[in-house]
């Protein structure tokens, strides 16, 4: 039980309208395999990728209430007390738009902070069809980051303080690209990995404008914390390890993860996150065939009670097979 967190974020079976009117503190309810233009209420997240595993989960946030919903421009939003969730669904048209849609939908998002009672991203995840589509600096990946970066980086010699991200693609058949975010009152602690280049250090190879994100957030609040973490994959340095070996890939990931964690109790001082019920991890697969391998191979790394999720998802670099991000409990 996580009842004294102040996000609670579990899987569940049940319909997205029952969960939506089953209580009044959630703030979210993510529906997976379904485009999010199709959204049914501000509270309502549907998210492209389909899951790969059974039964059909929904990804629900709860937070101490009374929430608040709705409409803000093209973003839709809910409003606990200490904790917002925004998206935002814009359509891409031609493939060639990327990075016009994706600075519009990151103006959209920093407009929408500016004036909220929780101006501060904690974490960020980003959905992008065909996100490997193009090839060297027209890869549709690059052009997001192009966009975020014209967005974000007002004086472009001054880094902001940069949330958690996740950034995976959705299938090419979707039309929108997707953003959602969880803002606080206050900005959450970023942790970088030791172990791995910061993004926005990357070197040229990867790209015009490097991914503006930090590889971890840990978020305070009523004196527990929480560790967001972004989007880890098989990365050491700025440089992809394990080639073509989805297996070795998130083993390397989770050693990511754990140094990750290792890093932000340093920075701490007192509670360490850890991979146990209070939390969940999402596991992003390339290629689903890959489906059965990452699940032993999960179980066999990762304690059996923190639940997950197994969702089909392509990874920004094309030699990247597979992805984890969660949400997790300091304890
Ligand atoms: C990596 O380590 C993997 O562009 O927002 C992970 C998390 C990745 C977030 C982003 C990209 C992003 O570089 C890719």
């Amino acid at each position: 039980m996580n009842g004294h967190m102040s996000l609670r974020v579990s899987y569940q079976e049940g319909s997205v309208g029952q969960w939506l009117t089953a209580a009044d503190d959630v703030l979210a309810v993510f529906e997976f395999g379904r485009s999010p233009l199709e959204s049914t209420d501000p509270r309502h997240v549907p998210v492209a990728l389909p899951q790969l595993d059974s039964p059909p989960l929904v990804e629900l946030w709860r937070c101490d209430g009374p929430i608040k919903s709705g409409t803000w421009d093209l973003l839709r939003f809910a409003q606990g007390d200490q904790l917002t969730m925004g998206h935002i669904a814009l359509d891409l048209g031609q493939p060639s738009s990327m990075r016009d849609v994706s600075r519009h939908a990151y103006e959209v998002l920093q407009s929408y902070l500016q004036q909220s009672p929780h101006p501060w991203p904690l974490k960020i995840w980003n959905y992008i069809p065909a996100i490997n589509q193009g090839s060297g600096d027209e890869e549709l990946y690059r052009q997001f980051c192009l966009g975020r970066a014209d967005a974000v980086l007002i004086d472009p010699g001054d880094l902001p303080p940069l949330p958690a991200a996740t950034a995976i693609g959705a299938p090419a058949s979707e039309p929108a690209l997707q953003i959602y975010f969880l803002s606080g009152a206050l900005p959450g602690l970023d942790v970088e990995n030791p172990r791995q280049v910061s993004a926005w250090r990357y070197p040229r190879q990867y790209g015009p404008r490097s991914p503006l994100f930090s590889r971890g957030t840990i978020l305070t609040l009523n004196g527990s914390r929480q560790f967001l973490i972004s989007g880890t994959a098989s990365v050491v340095g700025h440089q992809t390890h394990h080639e073509n070996q989805v297996a070795n890939q998130l083993r390397e990931s989770l050693r990511n993860v754990n140094s990750l964690f290792d890093e932000g109790h340093r920075l701490m001082g007192d509670a360490r996150a850890r991979l146990d019920g209070n939390g969940i991890l999402k596991v992003y697969i390339r290629n689903p065939g890959d489906y059965e391998l990452i699940r032993r191979t999960l179980e066999a790394e990762a304690p059996e009670d923190i639940p997950r999720i197994y969702l089909q998802g392509d990874i920004c670099r094309e030699n990247l097979l597979t992805e984890i991000d969660g949400i997790v409990a300091c304890a």
